[in-house]
């Protein structure tokens, strides 16, 4: 038997972080701890939701978080490990959290320069069943002597200083950027504990035939998304073949996979939901930024970039097109027309 071809030269997510930091001369080290904790949090997550069925983890935890979603038992347990790697890394000062009705203020550490945002565990009405969830994270800086209230945090996504999410399928999946960097994937080797950089610099497809959005709701869209969509699946073209349909329901999950494969997701604002579903800081602004830096587009239902919304208090929601350029570019072409 040929031997394996073994890379002794492993790329892990600490590796990674450590050269990153060396490129950044005036880098205190601070922002690369905070990391080190952020990693920390999503193996853990990924261990609890791993073992979920085995331990009791599955179901409703009884109570309901501030926009009224009822809470799994392991969005608890996911926000509680997030909460504490943050407070625990000392370079966290403010931390927003979808679980959390209130911005968290870590008094225990007035100097730390980092304001970070979360969903810790996103897509979760697929828990029970197994399927893909993730946590997604943004990163800002805050000055030493911000005020330490919601107010720091009404910021657009063109502030963060990093931003991505980590999906827990098959493995765990994180895909990290920084502000005007590359976007960069690593796989979880559970044998050895450690992210390992899989997908260096990704970058999507400029098009593909493949749209994800939850269709249950086109009764409610406006005129332009019901055109759009419908132009996918009836194309006019003689020789246009119809798009495929994909969707999870876990915003992560068919967000990777269209960074990955190219394609559209889509929640758009909606007669019934008129800001959308998905919330500005910790869930689109921070796919917006990967998505961008990854060569797509993403904006929201009034066609404005998604990364310069400014919500208008932490968990404030917004409609969202994210994808390949070209098929994002094709939803702002239809809304055009209808202006
Ligand atoms: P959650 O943060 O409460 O889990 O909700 C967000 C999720 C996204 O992951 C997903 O894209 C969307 O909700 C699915 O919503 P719907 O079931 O309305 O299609
Ligand atoms: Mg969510």
């Amino acid at each position: 038997l040929a031997q394996e071809k073994i890379n002794t030269d492993i790329v892990t997510l600490t590796r990674f972080l450590t050269e990153e930091q060396t490129k950044h001369k005036e880098a205190t080290g601070d922002f690369t701890l905070l990391c080190h904790a952020l990693q920390f949090s999503f193996k853990s997550i990924a261990y609890y939701i791993r073992r979920a069925t085995l331990i009791n983890l599955t179901g409703l935890a009884g109570s309901s978080n501030t926009t009224g979603d009822d809470q799994k038992k392991l969005d608890v347990i996911g926000n509680d490990l997030f909460v504490a790697a943050m407070r625990s890394s000392g370079k966290c000062k403010l931390l927003v959290s979808e679980e959390e009705e209130h911005l968290i203020v870590f008094k225990e550490h007035p100097k730390a320069r980092y304001a970070v945002v979360c969903d810790p565990i996103d897509g979760s009405s697929n828990l029970d069943a197994g399927v893909s969830v993730g946590t997604i994270f943004g990163i800002f800086r805050v000055e030493e002597d911000c005020k330490g209230t919601e107010e720091d945090l009404k910021l657009p996504g063109t502030e963060l200083v990093a931003s991505g999410f980590t999906m827990y399928g098959a493995s765990a999946q994180l895909v990290i950027t920084m502000k005007g960097g590359s976007v960069n994937g690593f796989t979880m080797d559970n044998a050895l504990g450690e992210f390992i950089l899989t997908h260096p610099d990704i970058k999507m497809p400029k098009s593909r035939a493949i749209y994800s959005v939850n269709e249950g709701n086109s009764l409610y869209w406006e005129e332009p998304v019901k055109e759009y969509f419908q132009g996918l699946k009836y194309p006019v073209e003689q020789s246009g073949k119809p798009y495929s349909a994909r969707y999870i329901g876990s915003m992560v999950a068919d967000a990777y996979r269209t960074l990955l494969y190219g394609g559209i997701f889509a929640y758009p604002a909606d007669k019934k939901s008129p800001k959308g579903k998905l919330r500005i800081l910790y869930e689109c602004a921070p796919m917006a930024m990967v998505f961008e830096n990854a060569g797509g587009q993403a904006v929201d239902s009034h066609m404005k970039r998604m990364l310069t919304v400014v919500p208008e208090h932490i968990h404030d929601r917004s409609g969202i097109f994210m994808g390949s350029f070209d098929e994002v570019q094709k939803v702002i072409d239809v809304h055009k027309k209808h202006q």
